[in-house]
């Protein structure tokens, strides 16, 4: 049968298991974007769509760059792949080198991956691994968060602590306990750091009371938790986690795969809050979403503690058929310097005043309990329908679709977090029509 090119989409939506979603409901009233350009989507129906998420969190140049798309068509027809292992080819050890150089000082090794989850996956493995390369072999554990997102993969799930993305699957990994979340009601309506709960970073010398430091290996937080709905990380406490990891020998992980790359106004939110982990782990802003790529960062003394024994041996036994791929390497690539030469997280820090002064404009609004900024992202929390968590939200989400604006909700939170090239006329558009949505609301 001769496919009709004049309707974009397929008329049979069956097959595709779609990730993250009400498969059945989608496929009743399918949302299809079928172009972007800079700061809109396109609609299968022809509407431009004013991107407020950043696709997820990701496409912090806007779309459709010319630097990237160049500079991947190029790649792809240069040099389409290369062996990840046993073998290099330039423009991955060129982005490492502009990665350590826009990372703060002490990170100064990059070991890639292709995705957030294996971010994570790997500086789990790292840690482990350290810990034995230096003696320590009896730290296993991990210590994650509640509502701490990072990724689906087992070792995420596991330090993770969204409910739904573990409970269905299985006893998960062993040896993993986790920080209470620092979501506290005296800090509602908060406008960038909160001021209660640096206390509750003290949980973790509880439990290394209970497990005994010498049983730990990493702890692993999200600077600023986004999944779960925009937690900012109140005043002290990641200093205080710092100071606790210090002393314990446990190595403390930043999971940056949403604030790195300039979500907060910086390079990464180590920067930003001036609390140095041992390892960060990226991806998502590193491309600008286009080629699927992250990155771990790991210090020099992480990095050297490997480097030991006979040099024809291989030091890490880890890694991914597509680590360094030379398209994402080239998107990379490409993805860095449209953020240099563009002055992006300049931009997104002169930006943040103007957002945030708009998004507690909506303060008061029906069913609005909580509202929460710091850089380019904004949450509105809303106060669940009695008995039917996550409705309102998602009606609010279809209610600014329709209107032509892309947000997101995760349970009855909405979550907005655009480009980086927004302008301030789009933010008005964005918040007017969030405004109009929640006033309109049930
Ligand atoms: N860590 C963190 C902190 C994340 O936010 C991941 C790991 C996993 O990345 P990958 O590339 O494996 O998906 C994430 C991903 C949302 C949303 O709407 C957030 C993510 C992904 C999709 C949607 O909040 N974060």
């Amino acid at each position: 049968m001769a496919l009709d090119r004049s309707n974009p989409v397929p008329n049979d939506l069956s097959a595709f298991w779609m990730p993250f979603t009400a498969n059945r409901q989608f496929k009743q009233t399918p949302r299809m974007f079928v172009g972007a350009d800079k700061m809109h989507y396109k609609t299968a129906d022809g509407r431009d769509v004013l991107d407020g998420t950043a696709g997820l969190w990701c496409c912090n140049a806007g779309h459709n760059q010319p630097r990237i798309v160049e500079a991947i068509q190029k790649q792809a027809a240069e040099l389409d792949y290369a062996p990840a292992f046993q073998m290099g080819h330039p423009k991955a050890f060129e982005l490492a080198n502009r990665l350590r150089d826009m990372a703060p000082e002490p990170f100064e090794h990059v070991f890639y991956t292709n995705s957030g989850s294996e971010s994570v996956e790997t500086a789990l493995k790292i840690a482990i691994a350290y810990q034995r390369a230096i003696g320590q072999g009896s730290r296993t554990r991990l210590i994650g968060r509640e509502r701490g997102y990072h990724g689906v993969n087992f070792g995420g799930i596991s330090v993770g602590g969204i409910v739904n993305n573990r409970k269905v699957f299985g006893s998960l990994l062993t040896g993993v306990d986790h920080l209470p979340h620092t979501h506290l009601p005296e800090n509602a309506f908060t406008r960038g750091q909160p001021e209660h709960g640096a206390h509750l970073a003290e949980d973790l010398e509880r439990i290394v009371a209970l497990h005994g430091a010498e049983t730990i290996a990493a702890c692993i937080v999200e600077p600023m938790a986004g999944s779960t709905g925009v937690l900012m990380p109140p005043k002290g406490y990641l200093e205080r986690l710092r100071e606790i990891c210090t002393k314990h020998g446990i190595l403390l992980i930043f999971d940056e795969v949403i604030t790195g790359f300039g979500r907060l106004g910086s390079s990464f939110a180590a920067e930003h809050f001036n609390v140095m982990p041992d390892l960060i782990t990226t991806a998502k802003g590193l491309t600008n979403g286009v080629i699927p790529m992250g990155a771990v960062l790991a210090t020099k003394g992480i990095h050297d503690a490997f480097m030991q024994g006979p040099e024809h041996l291989i030091e890490l036994f880890h890694g991914y058929t597509y680590s360094g791929n030379p398209i994402a390497s080239a998107a990379g690539l490409a993805t860095l310097e449209t953020y240099r030469e563009d002055g992006l997280f300049e931009r997104a820090a002169d930006l943040a005043p103007y957002w945030e002064e708009g998004l507690h404009s909506l303060r008061g609004l029906p069913h609005v309990i909580d509202i929460r900024n710091m850089g380019l992202i904004g949450a509105v929390e809303l106060e669940p329908i009695a008995g039917e968590p996550t409705k309102r939200a998602f009606q609010a989400f279809l209610d600014c679709y329709e209107k032509g604006v892309l947000i997101r909700t995760t349970g009855d939170i909405i979550a907005m977090s655009p480009p980086l090239i927004i302008s301030k006329g789009e933010i008005d558009q964005l918040y007017g029509t969030l405004r109009d949505v929640l006033q309109g609301l049930k």
